[in-house]
């Protein structure tokens, strides 16, 4: 049985030292390969985060290795260059996704790296030599994160699976899309959480309180924040009845242009990022039907950020500004993996 959708997603961060914001510029050019120790050893992950409580949020510190039990049953997914993992299993009965991923190798970390590390020849040959490099535990930590318990949606997202390009017309959204995403989309409750303070309320970097512009700006949970190279930064609005870019209407562009402003000058002053090192969109479909905005670095391929799916801010302001129903009345594409249901939705209309 998987667990019901107000099923919370833990981010367990192993002892990762968050930004402080004055040395927030200083892996500007930190080298992005990733460690790959060769072995997958012991998660040895500390629960630094909190486990919320009963869906709402409330908080209570949890320590030790909650993962010592885990039963994996399947792979979901992997990548040997992103070096990330995707594992299906239960943890005390209960469905739950595990997704590790090595983290990036930080410049401020090389010192260290090398004084501290011990060095294991594996072959030599002329000029060249590769080696078996053992940093210590602190430098070699996998980025953890928990969706427990999973429900079977979140099992299928994370699987590898192939994608179709669907094309939605104002027609298709009202008759086959809105009636499917009203009764099986992702729960938002984290994102309530959020904007109630009453989960990751120490992350946040910026709010603006005010209830028709104002928004909240969080690091996304795939970033560890160790380096601004993969920079990966939520907006997510107040306004509770935008479901996604579908809904929006000129009467959001304050809105819109509040998020794209004020975002750009938080990331320019905590992380001396310009706007032109910056990708800031919006995903159609997206995954949790409640407005929010992605900003990660230009540089970083961050999931979704592919022409199929990401609509950058810029355009969607000047497309409302050309044309206030714009979002209303365009037929618009995205991409759906094959065992998604409103893929199997478009097929029984007729329309794949
Ligand atoms: P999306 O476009 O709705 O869907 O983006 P996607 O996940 O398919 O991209 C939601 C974004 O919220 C993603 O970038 C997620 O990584 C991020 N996210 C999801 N959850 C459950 C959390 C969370 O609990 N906390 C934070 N900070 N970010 C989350």
């Amino acid at each position: 049985m998987f667990g019901s959708e107000s099923g919370i997603e833990w981010d367990i961060l192993s002892t990762q030292t968050i930004f402080g914001s004055s040395s927030r510029n200083m892996a500007e050019s930190a080298a992005k390969r990733r460690t790959d120790s060769g072995g997958s050893g012991d998660l040895n992950v500390e629960v630094k985060k909190l486990k919320p409580d009963h869906g709402d949020g409330r908080q209570e510190a949890e320590s030790g290795n909650i993962l010592s039990a885990f039963k994996t049953s399947a792979v979901l997914n992997d990548s040997a260059r992103e070096k990330i993992i995707f594992i299906h299993g239960k943890v005390a009965d209960q469905d739950a996704v595990v997704i590790l991923e090595k983290t990036p190798i930080r410049q401020d970390s090389l010192d260290e790296l090398f004084s501290g590390s011990t060095l294991k020849l594996e072959m030599r040959n002329d000029i060249y030599s590769t080696y078996r490099l053992q940093a210590p535990p602190h430098l070699n930590e996998i980025k953890t994160t928990v969706v427990c318990p999973a429900t079977e949606k979140h099992v299928k997202k994370y699987q590898r699976q192939e994608s179709f390009l669907v094309e939605e017309t104002a027609e298709d959204y009202q008759s086959i899309t809105l009636p499917y995403i009203q009764k099986q989309s992702f729960s938002v409750q984290w994102v309530y959480n959020v904007l109630e303070k009453k989960a990751e309320a120490e992350r946040i970097l910026y709010e603006d309180p005010d209830p028709q512009v104002g928004f909240l700006l969080l690091p996304d949970f795939k970033w560890d924040q160790k380096q601004v190279d993969d920079l990966y930064l939520l907006a997510i609005v107040h306004q509770r009845n935008i479901k996604s870019l579908r809904d929006l209407r000129s009467e959001h562009l304050p809105l819109l242009q509040n998020v794209l402003q004020k975002g750009k000058e938080q990331i320019l002053q905590r992380y001396k990022l310009p706007a032109s090192q910056l990708r800031v969109y919006l995903h159609y479909q997206p995954s949790y039907y409640h407005l929010h905005v992605h900003f990660t670095k230009l540089g970083y391929e961050a999931p979704g950020c592919g022409v199929e799916r990401a609509h950058l801010l810029t355009d969607v302001i000047q497309n409302l500004q050309s044309d206030p129903r714009y979002y209303e009345t365009r037929t618009l594409y995205f991409p759906l993996r094959a065992d998604d249901g409103l893929l199997g939705k478009f097929k029984e209309a007729g329309k794949l």
